[in-house]
């Protein structure tokens, strides 16, 4: 056993504004999720930084290419050794389309407290608010 403390494995999740506007995505699964919206993301795999997993995972799942960029919000702990962080994430090219959701929506400050967020992601909203209420 050795004495360091294991780091948290994370998973990441990109907050994309624009236009005054938030990007968000309707999960399909699990089924305990499905239906529910998120920012869209997924795990960061052994030996990935958190901002290359970003890149890779809104490609897979929205088909776009971004650059990763500072954090947003605070840190979810999903389970033991495992966090959620939020990173903005700005578009570079590709328009969003949901190859891994059921869809997308672009929602303003109004809509995003409407929307039936995950739990996790609650935690989020004041800096989203924040952020889309200074656009
Ligand atoms: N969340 C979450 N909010 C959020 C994301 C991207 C993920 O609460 N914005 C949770 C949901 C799952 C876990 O984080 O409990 C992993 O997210 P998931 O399933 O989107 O990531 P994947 O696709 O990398 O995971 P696996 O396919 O299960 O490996």
């Amino acid at each position: 056993m050795s004495d360091v403390p294991a780091r948290d494995r994370e998973v990441v999740a990109g907050a994309i504004f624009r236009g005054g506007r938030l990007l968000l995505a309707q999960r399909t699964s699990p089924p305990a999720l499905a239906g529910r919206w998120e920012l869209p993301g997924g795990k960061v795999e052994e030996f990935e930084t958190p901002q290359a997993a970003l890149a890779r995972e809104l490609r897979e799942e929205l088909a776009v290419e971004v650059r990763c960029g500072t954090r947003i919000g605070v840190d979810v702990q999903l389970s033991a050794g495992l966090v959620l962080r939020a990173y903005r994430a700005e578009l570079v090219s590709g328009e969003p389309v949901a190859l891994d959701h059921a869809q997308l929506a672009w929602v303003d400050a109004e809509e995003l407290l409407s929307m039936d967020l995950v739990d996790n992601d609650r935690a989020w909203i004041p800096e989203l608010l924040e952020e889309l209420r200074a656009l």
